[in-house]
């Protein structure tokens, strides 16, 4: 049903007799947390992250992995990479009015098992859910939960894999029917971001170069760039070192090498850079309630530029703008 909304000295239409202005207006239309289901479960024969053995509580252990990595553990990562792709394409069909975010995380979850993979995100740090489902002004770090896709909104679907012992990770924004023309042009612009992220990596450069050219091409458009969330290193453990800023700071020193992996993983506001944490501890969303986009792919530096691992078979990503 729609409602017609007050003007902003009119009462408010909750009956709190405070004006609408100082009550409901800042909040209108906003996400709000939903009813979690059970935790999914993931069979026996299918290899699992240290830390969702369950004794640690999702704590991962937290070890020096080299930047990098060796010619083996790369075969397996562009294998992840494949599958973590796949998984998310599989998901992002599955986008469509009416469908819950929860119903999408069994979509990403199945999709996974059949390809003999573990969700990452599953008990990551306590984590309860397969993927991390991000809508409108969520920014990252959305989970899965019964409210239904409405026609208009954009999500991110943010997919990791465990498999071969190592992770691949990737996300996209998917449009959920007709989206109005400016948050296609969030979409769009982010996803450029990210491109023009990945073709700043070059060895011998500073990885603060990835970020000078997102926070470029963000600036022009008059977008936001997220700061508390980067890209990270990646390979037998989710999150290790080094750190990608989408933002330029020269504190980014680490010089890129040959054999360095990483995720590039820009979050773009159409307002304000900055987030605020709801009270579940883990959705992000912008401070002032605008919407923001996201995409990611995790890549290995070459002796040139970069090559990007999370692909399908015919190189295509798991997203199709
Ligand atoms: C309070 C999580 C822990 N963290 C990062 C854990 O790199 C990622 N995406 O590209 C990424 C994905 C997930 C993740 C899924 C779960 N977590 C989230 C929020 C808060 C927190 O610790
Ligand atoms: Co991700
Ligand atoms: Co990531």
């Amino acid at each position: 049903m729609n409602r017609v909304l007050p003007k902003a000295n009119d009462p408010c239409w909750c009956g709190s007799g405070r004006k609408y202005k100082r009550c409901h207006r800042e909040t209108e239309g906003r996400i709000e947390p939903g009813v979690i289901s059970p935790l999914r479960t993931v069979p026996e024969a299918i290899a699992r992250p240290e830390y969702a053995t369950g004794q640690s509580n999702g704590e991962p252990q937290r070890w020096r992995e080299p930047m990098v990595k060796s010619p083996d553990v790369l075969a397996r990562m562009r294998i992840a990479g494949r599958v973590a792709a796949e998984v998310l394409a599989d998901t992002g069909a599955a986008v469509r009015p009416g469908i819950t975010t929860d119903e999408l995380d069994a979509v990403c979850h199945q999709a996974c098992i059949a390809r003999g993979a573990y969700p990452s995100p599953l008990g990551y740090r306590g984590y309860p859910k397969s993927v991390c489902t991000s809508v409108n002004e969520v920014i990252c770090h959305g989970i899965p939960d019964d409210r239904p896709l409405s026609d208009g909104d954009i999500i991110d679907l943010d997919v990791t894999v465990f498999v071969g012992g190592v992770h691949g990770d990737t996300n996209g924004t998917f449009l959920v029917g007709d989206v109005d023309d400016s948050s296609r042009r969030l979409v769009r612009v982010t996803e450029e971001c990210l491109q023009l992220g990945i073709a700043a990596v070059r060895p011998g450069q500073p990885i603060s170069d990835i970020g000078r050219a997102i926070d470029a091409h963000a600036a022009k458009h008059h977008f936001g760039v997220v700061r508390m969330f980067v890209g990270h290193g990646i390979g037998e453990q989710f999150h290790s070192e080094p750190s990608v800023p989408h933002y330029f700071t020269p504190a980014a020193s680490t010089v890129m090498e040959p054999g360095m992996t990483f995720t590039i993983e820009p979050m773009i506001t159409m307002g304000t850079w900055r987030e605020r944490l709801w009270d579940d501890g883990w959705t992000a969303v912008t401070a002032d309630g605008r919407r923001s986009a996201q995409f990611e792919h995790t890549m290995v530096v070459r002796g040139d530029v970069a090559e990007v691992l999370t692909v399908r078979a015919d190189g295509r990503p798991g997203w199709s703008l």
